[in-house]
């Protein structure tokens, strides 16, 4: 019989609820990226809240930092199969982005676009009442480049590619626009717990 490590095991009775279908549960952070990583200086930081075409609300790295801070501890899953639990963020909930800028969303959808020109699309009401963030640190400690530092977006409860790396803004649109995974085969929505990890999953 093989020795079970850490990594990859089968979740104890009380965990195995917690990992959604396909899933296995892992230990470590892998890092998934499209591309190289983009190193982003705080003082060329910006993030920008917009409505369709029109910048409502534009933040520095100070700016955005003054923001109330949050903290959610949640479990998180890739479409690649590893689930990860009890992960530590904190950051600035959607929430009181959009309150700091006095905007009621427009429209029930969102892309969130990247500094790597990557974008995912989440309606807006898997960002709101307090389910989705702008992390900035992760486990206590400023979030790593390959996460997505300085910033990234957090939506625990999605297929981790909704949660964007390298966050530069949030755009209300019109209609449900697919990003950047959702163009190339992804599903639109991505609920690991419907396993909708594909185009017509
Ligand atoms: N800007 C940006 N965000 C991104 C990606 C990316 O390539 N660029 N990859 C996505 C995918 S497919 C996944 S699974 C997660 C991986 O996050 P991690 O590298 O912190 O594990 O980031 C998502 N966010
Ligand atoms: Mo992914």
């Amino acid at each position: 019989m093989a020795t079970r490590g850490f990594t990859g095991r089968r979740p104890p009775p009380g965990e195995r609820e917690r990992l959604p279908p396909g899933q296995y549960l892992t230990a470590d952070f892998p890092v998934l990226s499209a591309g190289p990583t983009p190193q982003i200086a705080p003082e060329k930081w910006t993030f920008t809240l917009k409505d369709g075409p029109r910048p409502v609300k534009t933040w520095d790295w100070a700016a955005f930092n003054a923001l109330p801070r949050s903290k959610l501890t949640r479990d998180i899953h890739c479409v690649t199969k590893w689930s990860k639990f009890d992960t530590h963020w904190e950051g600035v909930l959607v929430d009181d982005i959009l309150a700091d800028a006095g905007l009621v969303a427009p429209t029930p959808f969102v892309l969130a676009h990247s500094f790597d020109g990557y974008s995912t699309n989440v309606p807006y009401s898997d960002l709101s009442e307090g389910k989705a963030m702008v992390a900035t640190t992760f486990g206590g400690q400023p979030l790593h480049p390959e996460h997505g530092g300085p910033a990234r977006l957090l939506v625990p409860h999605l297929y981790f590619w909704k949660s964007a790396k390298w966050v530069n803004g949030l755009q209300f649109t019109a209609v449900d626009t697919a990003g950047f995974w959702e163009l190339r085969g992804y599903h639109i929505y991505g609920d690991p717990w419907r396993e909708q990890r594909f185009t017509g999953d």
